[in-house]
């Protein structure tokens, strides 16, 4: 019989590789959704007929049990988060409710309907924000710099913390930026290849940006979710810090995006105060031997690969926009 997966967040940017990366592995994969005025599907489109999906919401703790048994999965993978640093300042008692203890309820229906769930929590660099050392590992203090970063500190601690009550099989991976043809359009790397790619093709001159120093360690999520289930096949559950070991300035990720069309970035990106944050992370590298050695995984896409990857799909996608205004104007 195939393996079942709960994915919340399947919406998502990770929701989707992850859906797609179980399917391939022969998984019945089922998606926790919530509900809204119009559906939010885009990204899982060309998988929608594979996938059973659910409604219910983190904020609601009886949907969340509801849907645990009625599913009863052996994996269940929490992915679903306000995810976006700067609106944690803009709204930091629904990230708290999201973020942090929306993780608890997940724990809280794992115990209750079935312990033997396998469950991953998708924890965050962002936990380690002023680090004290670098490159940061699973041992690194935590000083979160935002409500993001303390919700996830929480969540991880609460995972860690079920999994030391309990026994339940609760990994939480720790893991630094990722990034795809499919990341929101309001995190920098996409911010920048859409605009990229719309300056090429005539469609904006201007780009504004905030803190071009900050550093990250920048890395594709195909790879990432490989090391999701790669936690959860293991004998016994652990912590992971998913990373490439590379790190890039945000100045540096606009040179190779724009000079890859020939663009000189100078010339179109404008800085706006407005854009930096009241406490910034301002650097950030992982080191991922534990992964490495305990789980096997390696990231397969560089830095250079990955950039050039996202500009060449934004390019893609304006342009069949461009087509589409055009022939739509023409009939
Ligand atoms: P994302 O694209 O922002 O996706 C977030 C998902 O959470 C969406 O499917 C969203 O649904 C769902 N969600 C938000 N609030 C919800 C609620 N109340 N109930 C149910 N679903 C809800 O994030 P991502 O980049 O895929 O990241 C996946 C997870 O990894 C997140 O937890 C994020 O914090 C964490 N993480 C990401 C990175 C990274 O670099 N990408 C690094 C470290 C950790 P809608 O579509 O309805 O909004
Ligand atoms: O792309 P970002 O918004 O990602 P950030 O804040 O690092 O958070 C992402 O990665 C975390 C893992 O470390 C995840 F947990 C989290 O969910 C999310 O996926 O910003 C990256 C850097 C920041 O230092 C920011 O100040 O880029 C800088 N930046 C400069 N100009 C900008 C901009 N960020 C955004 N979003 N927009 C700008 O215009």
């Amino acid at each position: 019989m195939a393996r079942r997966a709960l994915i919340t967040g399947i919406t998502g940017q990770d929701g989707a590789y992850l859906a797609q990366f179980l399917l391939d592995k022969g998984y019945e994969v089922h998606g926790m959704v919530r509900r809204a005025s119009t559906e939010n599907f885009e990204r899982i489109a060309n998988l929608r007929d594979r996938l059973v999906l659910h409604q219910a919401d983190l904020l609601d703790q009886l949907s969340i049990i509801t849907l645990i048994s009625e599913v009863r999965p052996q994996e269940l993978y929490n992915l679903a988060a306000q995810s976006f640093v700067p609106t944690s300042w803009l709204q930091p008692l629904l990230t708290s409710e999201f973020t942090a203890l929306g993780v608890t309820r997940v724990l809280e229906a794992i115990r209750l309907v079935d312990p033997t769930i396998r469950f991953f929590q998708a924890s965050s660099s962002e936990m380690f924000g002023e680090a004290r050392e670098e490159p940061q590992n699973e041992r690194t203090p935590f000083w979160p710099r935002s409500p993001y970063g303390v919700a996830k500190a929480y969540g991880h601690w609460i995972t860690v913390n079920y999994r030391e009550s309990y026994g339940i099989f609760a990994c939480s991976g720790i893991m630094f930026n990722h990034e795809s043809p499919l990341r929101g359009k309001e995190f920098v790397t996409r911010k920048i290849t859409d605009a990229v790619a719309r300056i090429k093709l005539g469609r904006q001159d201007k780009l504004k940006l905030g803190n071009l120093d900050a550093r990250r360690d920048w890395g594709y999520a195909g790879d990432f979710v490989r090391a999701m289930w790669l936690m959860l096949q293991q004998d016994k559950p652990d912590d992971y810090v998913v990373a490439t070991g590379r790190q890039h300035t945000v100045r540096e990720f606009c040179e190779l995006a724009f000079s890859y069309v020939g663009l000189d970035w100078q010339e179109h990106v404008e800085i706006d105060p407005a854009l930096f944050r009241p406490a910034e992370v301002n650097r950030l590298r992982g080191d991922a031997t534990k992964a490495r050695t305990v789980l096997g995984w390696e990231p397969t896409v560089t830095f250079e690969q990955l950039v050039r990857m996202m500009v060449d799909a934004d390019l893609e996608r304006v342009q069949a926009e461009l087509a589409q205004e055009v022939s739509s104007g023409g009939s």
